[in-house]
């Protein structure tokens, strides 16, 4: 499932979920355009949804793949083909023919496909996951990349006027109130005008009708704005959630909303007027055994580990999650930090400013924001991490960035993480600022972060950012499962708990600090191969800074955490500070 509710009960869909044909391509490398020439005649099979790099003998590759699968048209039919998510490139054949190509990684595409004979139809997808200077993330990246379809590819029929995208927005008007809008695309394929009965619903009962006529072949947008009272709204942990269906006789979708206020002032992140302390970690989609293809059943089992934690909020490091997880903290009433994966600690301040690297970072981000705007639990968007934002380049692109997120979303707080907070230009432009350091770990020790932290606020006053909140939003050390003894040695369990212990404890001290987000919730595969030379340090080919390994079992520094997030007492028994 895609959702963890269905999207649609009237129309027909169909998930490609099995073994598609499939071929390495490895003679190509690059990232240039390329032509159709034919499937190969030699291939095997690959799960979809699967990584590539998850199979037997693919573990390390890195470049262009062929999948080929056959759908089938039982009359003549409308078809929308949905691929929710292909790592780097993807073009698209049918029937032999070009559908288009596209690039990103974590978001949907699709295509629209009229009159389709009754029959057997060539579907072939051509992606490649190569990393360079232009892509994004760019070469070399601090997780393992992978290959593949990563999330399920569906088909759906469509009616001859189907609903084609539904928009709500509100704004609240009172604790209990509420103006909302809702924004309906219709769209017909039929040569004559046909009038269809559009209904809403919620939660079941019907709130809205009214006849629509669509001329022959077009689009109607119908926006109809209603005051709503006795609004439950959704909070932390209170996660009141409305389900919205829109029926046009034959055609239906389904969505959900939330009613919260998010707002930023006096340095704080105030949900529904009520000021938080964010207490969370950042969340890899990843697993040894599924890669970025991580099953929802996995997904209940983050979020139950999560909320065993204590945890209120996670970042969604560093690329936008399945829907299905997003539906789950939605359900659960915690708060989601959404982001893209510009990745920049290694990344130099020229790539910013290429223009094919702004239209990429742009696309990405707005298909985020596309996908995710009604999830109540998303309070950040946030544009980027660890780019150079000591350069004017820098500044450029996040100027661009935040215009085209406020341009389609103005009712989130923009955010991002810094890794130079005290030679940061960026600072006055954003709603959040993001901090990631690892005092303690790749810089000095863990109290280095007091007087970090002085100097930082004190920067903040310069750039106009006394009033932003500031959250810790990356900081640790490795510790390698099982590693434990009576030594703080570093890698060791030991070491790592100590780290992190004594930063939460300072970052708890500090009335400037409005959350923290542990790096990492669990172990994930590192951008390390034979060819590569970067992350040597990550032992065992793996970023070890999880609060539990790769297998989900909790490290020393679970518990230390989760006795802090909890408010509990310290291992010598000391009550924390809350
Ligand atoms: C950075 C980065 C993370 C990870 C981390 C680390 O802060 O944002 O993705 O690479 O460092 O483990 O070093």
């Amino acid at each position: 499932m895609i959702r963890t509710f269905d999207e649609h009960v009237l129309r027909s869909t169909q998930l490609l979920n099995k073994l598609w044909d499939f071929k390495l391509d490895p003679l190509d490398h690059g990232v240039q355009e390329r032509w159709f020439e034919s499937f190969p005649s030699e291939y095997d099979q690959m799960p979809v949804p699967a990584c590539w790099n998850n199979e037997l003998g693919k573990f390390e590759y890195e470049g262009a793949a062929w999948y080929r699968t056959y759908v089938r048209c039982e009359n003549k039919e409308h078809l929308r083909l949905i691929f929710h998510a292909v790592l780097g490139f993807a073009d698209v054949y049918w029937d032999g023919i070009l559908l288009g190509r596209h690039f990103g990684g974590y978001t949907p595409f699709e295509f629209k496909l009229l009159d389709q004979n009754a029959g057997l139809h060539e579907l072939i997808l051509r992606t490649d996951s190569t990393l360079d200077q232009t892509t994004i993330p760019i070469d070399p990246v601090d997780w393992f990349h992978y290959g593949g379809i990563i999330r399920p590819v569906e088909v759906q029929r469509l009616e001859e006027v189907h609903i084609e995208r539904l928009n709500m927005k509100y704004e609240m008007t009172g604790d209990h109130s509420a103006d909302i809008q809702f924004t309906i695309k219709l769209r017909s394929f039929a040569a004559d005008p046909v009038t269809v009965p559009v209904k809403i619903e919620v939660d079941g009962e019907a709130i809205h009708a009214e006849q629509v006529t669509l001329d022959s072949h077009a689009v109607k947008e119908i926006v109809l704005t209603q005051s709503w009272t006795d609004v439950r709204r959704w909070h932390i942990g209170k996660p009141e959630l409305y389900t919205i269906r829109v029926t046009t006789g034959k055609d239906d979708l389904i969505d959900r909303i939330g009613f919260r206020t998010i707002e930023t002032k006096h340095k704080q992140i105030w949900l529904n007027g009520e000021a938080l302390y964010l207490q969370g970690v950042n969340r890899h989609e990843e697993h040894p055994e599924w890669g970025f293809a991580f099953p929802n059943k996995l997904m209940t089992k983050d979020l139950d580990i999560i909320q065993n934690l204590g945890c209120n909020t996670v970042r969604g490091s560093h690329y936008p999650q399945s829907k299905y997880w997003i539906d789950l903290l939605d359900e659960r009433g915690i708060v989601f930090w959404s982001e893209i994966p510009i990745w920049g600690a290694h990344m130099p301040k020229e790539v910013t400013a290429q223009p094919i690297f702004i239209e990429r970072a742009l696309t990405m981000m707005g298909e985020m924001v596309d996908r995710d705007m009604h999830h109540p639990s998303i309070i950040f968007w946030s544009v980027h991490n660890e780019i150079d934002t000591k350069s004017q380049e820098a500044y450029d692109l996040s100027v661009q960035m935040i215009d085209l997120v406020r341009s389609k979303d103005l009712s989130r707080p923009i955010a991002y993480a810094t890794m130079h907070p005290l030679e940061d230009i960026c600072l006055g432009l954003f709603d959040v600022i993001g901090i990631n350091k690892y005092c303690g770990w790749y810089e000095g020790s863990v109290d280095q972060f007091k007087p970090l932290l002085m100097k930082f606020h004190e920067r903040c006053k310069e750039y106009g950012a006394e009033h932003t909140p500031v959250l810790m939003t990356e900081f640790g050390g490795a510790g390698i499962y099982g590693d434990e003894g009576w030594e703080p040695r570093l890698f060791s369990e030991d070491y790592q708990a100590f780290v992190l212990e004594q930063a939460l404890l300072i970052f708890r001290d500090d009335p400037a600090i409005s959350g923290t987000y542990v790096w990492q919730f669990a172990d994930v595969r590192a951008d390390l191969s034979s060819a590569k030379t970067n992350f040597r340090d990550r032992a065992r080919s793996f970023n070890n800074k999880g609060l539990v390994n790769e297998y989900r079992k909790p490290k020393l520094a679970f518990r230390v955490v989760r006795s802090i997030y909890q408010g509990d007492t310290d291992l010598l028994g000391n009550k924390f500070k809350q």
